[in-house]
């Protein structure tokens, strides 16, 4: 068997048992709150290309995947009913018929059906309430989730210690992303998402997926976002390296000081939207200090400067899956929190809470179609452009951590990860 990281907590046993526990329980309370007496989760279907006999990768349901480790069986069912013992059917084309309880009327189904046949004559299927309960409910990860997210932690930082390497070395971008998926032991169709391998410009680039398959002339810079998963729990990183030039590396520490004083305010009762915003104010003195802008910060961000230079949010809630479910649900009723005006990209405005798992990602960037859109506003007199040239060449900076919402502050996996390593 491959190693996948989960040997290395002889514990993890133990500590799924609990967290069936609380899965129960969650549904208990959104079973009764909706009016249902039976959960039945759907796996999922693999779904074809056009034209084609070959089917995309497969994802399970996350709801399924939060119930147990299996994230690649299609067409099974867990079937729960409360006060029962959870019951798994994997797919049997003629035995499993039976085993869905017999009152349909009593029955929640959750998951993607392609086909009627697939919800067995329920006919409530992903009602809104119980599945924002259950997103509700998933944003604080139990003690058994955040081990496996510890783990996946420790897999990604193997791949991208394996990754800076060949990057020193020289490699292409395709030739990174091999040694990273050698280094974590995961096929592209097992990682959380797609990796971000972006040498010198394409750091700028903030979905950038294109492997190049030969070095540029120079490598400059590395901007790697990719993450690694332990019983379908992703991770989520991102760091940024600087080949030479001593003045893009003092940038990207400056970013890493920022980052960490973000994480530094992370906390149980922290707003995230003001987490975000608060970012937007330490870039601005990052942009005045490095020279790319000039202005009070609060001018630098009211004319739009440092959204041009960090146009995305500040992270996400990160589980089972890497923008995991229920950013925005303000509490059970499903009413959801906006984003601040201005920052409609944010996947994430709660208030924070107790073993929330999220992401802090601060980023840098030239993205020139942005940049350009500030020419004849106010903003185009606050950009020092010269300095723009010179970052160009290295694409951006991001800094992404995963990190554990506690009380009176956090604990932060990536770090822990990196820190494991030495
Ligand atoms: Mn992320």
């Amino acid at each position: 068997m491959k190693d996948d990281y989960s040997d290395k907590n002889p514990d993890l046993g133990r500590l799924y048992a609990e967290h069936l526990d609380t899965v129960k329980a969650r549904h208990d309370d959104a079973l009764e709150k909706s009016g249902a007496a039976h959960a039945v989760i759907f796996s999922g279907a693999p779904r074809y290309a056009f034209l084609d006999d070959n089917t995309y990768p497969f994802r399970a349901n996350p709801h399924f995947v939060s119930w147990l480790p299996v994230t690649a069986v299609p067409f099974s069912y867990i079937v729960y009913s409360p006060g029962e013992k959870p019951l798994l059917i994997y797919y049997q084309p003629k035995d499993y018929w039976h085993t869905v309880p017999a009152e349909r009327d009593k029955c929640v189904l959750i998951g993607e059906i392609d086909d009627a046949a697939q919800a067995f004559g329920i006919e409530r299927i992903n009602p809104t309430t119980t599945l924002n309960l259950l997103h509700l409910a998933r944003g604080s990860k139990t003690a058994y989730e955040l081990e496996c997210m510890r783990l996946a932690s420790r897999r990604g930082a193997d791949g991208h210690r394996a990754a800076e390497a060949a990057f020193r070395a020289g490699a292409s971008e395709f030739d990174i992303h091999q040694a990273y998926r050698a280094a974590v032991s995961l096929g592209d169709d097992e990682l959380p998402y797609g990796n971000i391998i972006a040498i010198n410009e394409h750091g700028a680039v903030l979905h950038y997926t294109d492997l190049e398959r030969s070095a540029p002339a120079e490598s400059r810079s590395f901007l790697i976002d990719a993450g690694a998963q332990v019983h379908g729990y992703a991770s989520d990183i991102t760091r940024t390296y600087s080949a030479a030039d001593a003045n893009f590396n003092a940038l990207i520490d400056r970013m890493d000081a920022l980052q960490l004083a973000i994480v530094d305010g992370v906390r149980v009762g922290a707003d995230f939207r003001d987490l975000h915003l608060e970012t937007h104010r330490l870039l601005a003195e990052v942009l005045v200090d490095a020279d790319l802008a000039r202005g009070a910060p609060d001018d630098l961000i009211s004319s739009g400067t440092t959204s041009a230079f960090f146009p995305h949010g500040l992270g996400h809630l990160l589980g089972v899956q890497v923008h995991d479910v229920g950013g925005h649900l303000a509490d059970e009723s499903g009413v959801t929190i906006d984003p601040p005006s201005g920052h409609p990209f944010l996947r994430l405005t709660r208030v924070l809470e107790e073993d929330m798992v999220l992401t802090i990602e601060p980023g840098l960037y030239v993205i020139d179609m942005l940049l350009d859109n500030l020419r004849g506003s106010p903003a185009e007199g606050q950009i020092n452009w010269d300095t723009v040239d010179w970052l160009r060449p290295f694409g951006g900076i991001r800094i992404e951590d995963n990190v554990r919402v506690l009380s009176g502050g956090s604990e932060n996996l990536t770090r822990d990860a990196f820190a494991a390593q030495e």
